[in-house]
């Protein structure tokens, strides 16, 4: 009877297809329930993975980058109280010498494979570590020669029990790269056999060639940051021409091709914009290659990557720039009664512990005037309209790994205080990396408030699939006259509406802002 569990991801809400960034756990680990196992993050949130039993790790099923949803299997446990797991009785190997002739039953030790003429070639990339679970064909460390990258595949499947270099070490035929746990009979070094791994990627004979092979991501001539790139693009680095020395693939390649602009090969398959948001199709695009400078001759430069959650929110923010048509309109809120009655409702509230700042109010103002415009609270779902009977508020929330949007639901039937209190336990989960997905999802308008920052007007990027958002700024003192000859000073709050022009026109965003403003000039039309 076998006492293995697959252990898979849970219920994570909408998300799909996230890609695995940490494992916190090792094969033979002894973890706990609730123990974190893996690690997630879509485009909005981190998530851990814990262990819904105790139990033995008895193999690993994923590997950082791969992707998963609910129900994925990410390892198998070995239940408390079997038997120790086959994983488990292979491991002593971990510590065997990397030597062909002393490696112990199961063990192979995997070498470089015959790589031409190159010799003492750099490791630059090491795709597996210690426990992980390996299949044959796949790469598992990255070399680089001044002419060419070269992926080396696992000749076996297996289990990753020691690796014997690092990123940097030079290697050539026959240096060990790691030992593998087979299951199998003693196991002699296992270096794949050239013919069984075409790795080595000649310039001339892959990369640069127009016509490549639907399956050569493993062909394609780029480097491992290039690569890497193509893998968080969706990008088959086979279809893209490489404009770079010897037809290497540069990111500018990989970029232009992901826009549909590109060198390619199949350039019909990489037309991010033909793919339908918001239930209406952008059409393609046929963009110039990027610019490329070579900004060193210029003056010193540094290099810095861009933090995940910024990548992928960029592709969502370039996605929904692109496809919807944007128009954003101006407009601005007298807002002197409110703050006085703001900071009147703070200091009674003092010793609540809760602090209200003016995006309560604006969310509750939002509710209003989305509740009068219905077609501001809906989606687009091919040519029909899905207006929503629910006033779920996100809120752009600046974190140090990037922009997230809670979403604060049914605002309609909370209290001011109530809000306050719940956008700042939101605003910190955010800023801690902590938020769940369902915290993210199922807004219906967003709000981004840049007031308490500074700035006077800009233009928000509305959050697909929803067709509106509004952006506040800084209010400031300004002079203001009904007749022309005297003038008040009034607190002022510079409203930015962006709509989509697909579903709203001019006017009624015009009478959007104003019904918004009107509001917080005077909360009593909310009863209206
Ligand atoms: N005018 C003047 N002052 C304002 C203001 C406005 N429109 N809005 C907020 N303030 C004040 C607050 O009252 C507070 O003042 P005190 O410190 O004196 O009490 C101060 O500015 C800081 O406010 P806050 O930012 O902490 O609170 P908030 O409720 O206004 O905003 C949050 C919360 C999470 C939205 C905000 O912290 C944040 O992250 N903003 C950035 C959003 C963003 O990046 N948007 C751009 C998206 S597009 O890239």
């Amino acid at each position: 009877m076998s006492n293995t569990i697959d252990i898979q991801v849970p219920d994570i809400g909408d998300f799909t297809d996230i890609p695995v960034i940490e494992i916190f756990v090792k094969v033979g680990d002894t973890v706990k329930a609730e123990d974190p196992l893996i690690s997630l993050e879509s485009d909005k949130a981190t998530m851990e993975v814990p262990a819904p039993q105790g139990g033995v790790v008895a193999s690993i099923g994923v590997k950082l980058g791969d992707k998963v949803s609910q129900g994925s299997v990410i390892m198998t446990f070995q239940a408390e109280g079997a038997a120790a797991a086959p994983a488990e009785a292979a491991k002593p190997s971990v510590t065997a010498p990397p030597s062909a002739t002393s490696a112990p039953a199961g063990v192979a030790e995997v070498r470089v494979p015959d790589i031409g003429d190159f010799k003492d070639i750099p490791v630059i990339e090491i795709f597996v570590k210690v426990g992980d679970t390996v299949k044959a064909e796949q790469p598992i460390i990255s070399l680089e020669s001044d002419k060419a990258t070269m992926d080396v595949p696992a000749p076996l499947s297996g289990v990753v029990q020691s690796i014997a270099l690092k990123v940097g070490d030079k290697v050539s035929q026959g240096s060990v790269v790691l030992e593998l746990a087979t299951g199998d009979a003693p196991a002699a070094t296992a270096a794949p056999a050239p013919a069984a791994a075409p790795v080595a990627a000649a310039p001339t004979a892959a990369a640069a060639s127009t016509a490549i092979d639907e399956t050569a991501f493993a062909l394609a001539y780029a480097g491992p940051a290039v690569r890497k790139l193509a893998r968080e693009l969706s990008v088959n680095l086979g279809h893209v021409k490489g404009t770079g020395e010897h037809g290497r693939i540069v990111r500018a390649d990989v970029e232009a091709f992901a826009r549909g602009g590109g060198a390619a090969a199949a350039p019909a398959a990489a037309k991010p914009a033909s793919a339908p948001v918001s239930g209406g199709g952008g059409g393609g695009l046929d963009m110039l290659p990027w610019p490329k400078v070579a900004f060193a001759k210029f003056g010193p430069v540094e290099r810095k990557e861009l933090s995940r959650i910024k990548k992928i929110s960029g592709a969502n923010l370039h996605r929904n720039w692109v496809v919807i048509p944007h128009v954003t309109t101006h407009d601005e809120a007298d807002i002197t009664d409110l703050e006085q009655f703001r900071v009147q409702m703070n200091k009674e509230l003092e010793k609540s512990g809760v602090k209200i700042s003016m995006l309560p109010f604006m969310m509750k103002a939002a509710v209003s005037a989305l509740k009068k415009f219905p077609e501001f609270n809906a989606s687009l779902d091919g040519d029909a309209l899905v207006l929503k009977n629910y006033w779920h508020i996100g809120f752009a929330a600046d974190t140090p790994n990037g922009l997230m949007v809670p979403v604060i639901r049914d605002v309609d039937q909370k209290t001011v205080p109530e809000i306050a209190k719940e956008m700042g336990e939101l605003a910190k989960l955010a800023r801690d990396g902590k938020l769940k997905p369902d915290q993210m999802s199922g807004g219906t308008f967003t709000i981004s408030s840049l007031g308490g920052i500074g700035g006077i007007y800009f233009t928000p990027i509305i959050n697909a699939p929803e067709v509106a958002i509004m952006g506040v700024c800084k209010s400031y003192w300004k002079q203001h006259s009904s007749d022309g000859k005297t003038y008040t000073s009034r607190l002022t709050l510079p409203l930015s509406l962006s709509w989509d022009h697909r579903v709203i026109d001019g006017a009624a965003a015009a009478r959007f802002n104003v019904h918004f403003a009107n509001v917080l000039a005077d909360l009593r039309r909310v009863l209206f």
